[in-house]
């Protein structure tokens, strides 16, 4: 028999494929369905401080390989993802779930941890350095010295498992600069990558943009990312204190996809453009996709491949 139960910080999941942040998530009714869908668990929307309503439409387009989107942080506000999980979580005692948030400076952050304790939420936190699209607000995952300091300030304020959410790396020293901080911290894991920021997709036939912010820029998934995602899965996997586990994000629309971000990696898969494409059925898909994969290659769990790509000597 094929398993492909994984753990995260010695919580059991039955599966190892659930949501992407932003994707299928926004309310109680998306959450719920992605509950009763094959899903590992969920991650919430990233929450904020305040309920936003985000970016001016259109800020979602899908093209053939891949999505781009430009929404600007539209939330319930956290409380409202902390209250949906306490009550969803009495349901199911024995699952694991993710709320994300995300704070407009390190003040911000320690309020929002402050509200995930003070809620008794027992889950895990992704905190997102990530976001690409908030006008005139810098990834916060490109200013290192910011990440440092952030991540400081966090540990020195909440003791439950915390996750983050980081922007793709182009480059191996930053790599290593970026696993030098984060090494320095009790992270539970880095979930490596958000979208492919600022990228620009056009209507050749109008001439125009094809979504409304920021003149049609916009934060790129699907297929075009898949690559970058692998290689940042697999450079934190290389540098990082194997206490740090791996989410692997990015251009997972089949269980081959899932496959590579395991060899590379990963402990955990989340999917966002094919989530958005396909609805919560996906998720049954890629999970016998990825048994049939494991089946013919005589791999009975996850272990028996994790992290195990091989280099040309
Ligand atoms: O809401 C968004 O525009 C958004 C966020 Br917060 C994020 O982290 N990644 C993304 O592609 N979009």
């Amino acid at each position: 028999m094929v398993s492909t139960a994984t753990s995260i910080a010695q919580k059991k999941f039955d599966n190892c494929i659930m949501n992407a942040s932003g994707v299928w998530c926004y309310d109680e009714k998306e959450l719920l369905e992605v509950d009763k869908s094959k899903a590992a668990s969920f991650v919430t929307k990233s929450g904020t401080l305040q309920a936003r309503k985000g970016n001016p439409k259109p800020r979602y387009f899908e093209t053939n390989f891949g999505s781009i989107n430009s929404m600007g942080l539209p939330n319930q506000g956290l409380e409202y993802y902390l209250d949906f999980v306490q009550k969803i979580q009495q349901q199911n005692p024995n699952k694991t779930y993710f709320v994300s948030c995300t704070g407009f400076n390190v003040q911000e952050d320690v309020l929002l941890l402050e509200k995930v304790e003070n809620s008794g939420f027992k889950g895990i936190v992704e905190l997102n350095l990530s976001c690409p699209n908030v006008p005139g607000k810098p990834q916060t995952g490109y200013d290192f010295e910011t990440v440092d300091m952030i991540l400081k300030t966090v540990f020195e304020n909440y003791e439950g498992l915390l996750g983050v959410k980081l922007p793709p790396y182009f480059d191996i020293v930053h790599f290593d600069q970026m696993a030098k901080i984060l090494n320095k911290y009790p992270l539970t894991y880095v979930n490596s990558v958000n979208s492919i920021g600022n990228g620009l997709y056009i209507d050749d036939a109008q001439e125009k943009v094809v979504i409304k912010p920021k003149n049609g820029f916009g934060g790129i998934g699907g297929d075009y990312i898949k690559p970058t995602a692998l290689a940042n899965v697999h450079a934190f996997y290389q540098r990082l204190d194997p206490k740090i586990q791996i989410i692997g994000t990015g251009g997972i629309k089949t269980g081959r996809d899932v496959f590579e971000h395991i060899l590379c990696g990963a402990s955990m898969v989340q999917v966002g453009t094919a989530l958005m494409k396909e609805g919560p059925g996906v998720f049954e898909r890629l999970t016998h996709e990825l048994e049939m994969i494991m089946q013919s290659k005589g791999y009975e769990k996850l272990d028996d491949f994790k992290g195990k790509l091989k280099y040309i000597e």
